[in-house]
């Protein structure tokens, strides 16, 4: 999916909402456990009752690899499950030397047909540069929302500039705003209108809504862009809005509470 074609999702949902397929076993409903593969049918009904409020679902890929073959064959599944006119991601935080992160993008982008993925920019230009296949988006870890994120990323350089602010600038030489999107916490809501200064054009995935606490006005008033510029995600507090067994009603209802929230600035703005 390009730019284009996500920003107009975004005006016709009214709606920036990202639903992170966060599934665990431990989590999801009793009775599931029953089923053939409890993770794709919780993720199915998920998507059912919360598509119609989202323009994206990011399934984080340790919940899936942690289950070994089975665990990959549901996350197969699941984005098969996907309409097509959302953006998926996979959420791998990935990046090698360049000849590996080359099978790790034959891996999200060709074996599984993801739009976008997660990638760690520690080992810079040459493990960033082969996810830049044609139509396929890498988007960077900059600002994280985790408190770790304060261990290195705000370490100031000699250039005065922030690690993360040097990122953001640094890796614009490797890709346009077409296919480079930037990870930026919710949790750092004073921040994110100078992140947005550094990057006008990019859209950022800002993870840190709902479990975590973060702000989605403040994320919105200080972080859109023109073509709203924001991909916001919450996981736990959507998919997890119950373990009952009108668990998907549930978070299709929380998922619709947040879609209104968006709406009601979106409508406003853009
Ligand atoms: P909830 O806190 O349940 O909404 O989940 C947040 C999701 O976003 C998890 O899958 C995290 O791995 C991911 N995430 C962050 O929480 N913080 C970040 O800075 C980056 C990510 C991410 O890359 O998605």
């Amino acid at each position: 999916m390009n730019r284009a074609q996500l920003f107009e999702q975004i005006k016709k949902k009214n709606s920036c909402l990202c639903v992170g397929l966060d599934t665990d076993l431990l989590k999801i409903p009793k009775h599931l456990l029953a089923t053939s593969d409890p993770i794709f049918e919780f993720n199915k009904q998920i998507i059912d009752a919360t598509h119609s409020y989202c323009v994206a679902y990011k399934p984080n890929i340790a919940f899936y690899e942690a289950l070994g073959p089975k665990g990959w064959e549901s996350l197969q599944k699941t984005l098969e499950y996907i309409p097509k006119d959302i953006f998926t991601i996979a959420d791998a935080k990935r990046g090698d030397i360049g000849n590996t992160s080359a099978l790790y993008a034959r891996a999200f982008f060709e074996q599984m047909n993801f739009d976008s993925i997660t990638v760690a920019p520690y080992m810079g230009e040459d493990s960033v540069k082969p996810f830049l296949l044609k139509d396929k988006w890498v988007i960077l870890l900059a600002h994280t929302s985790n408190s770790g994120s304060n261990d290195f990323q705000v370490i100031e350089l000699s250039s005065k500039r922030r690690l993360y602010e040097e990122v953001i600038l640094k890796s614009q030489q490797w890709a346009t705003p077409d296919q480079l999107m930037f990870v930026v916490g919710a949790t750092h809501p004073e921040k994110i209108e100078s992140i947005r200064a550094l990057a006008p054009e990019n859209f950022f995935l800002v993870p840190g809504v709902g479990a975590q606490g973060g702000d989605l006005q403040l994320v919105m008033k200080h972080g859109s862009n023109k073509q709203c510029g924001l991909l916001i995600n919450s996981s736990r507090a959507i998919i997890y809005a119950t373990n009952d067994t009108d668990f998907a009603e549930k978070a299709g209802a929380e998922a619709l509470k947040v879609q209104e929230e968006m709406g009601e600035y979106l409508s406003r703005y853009l």
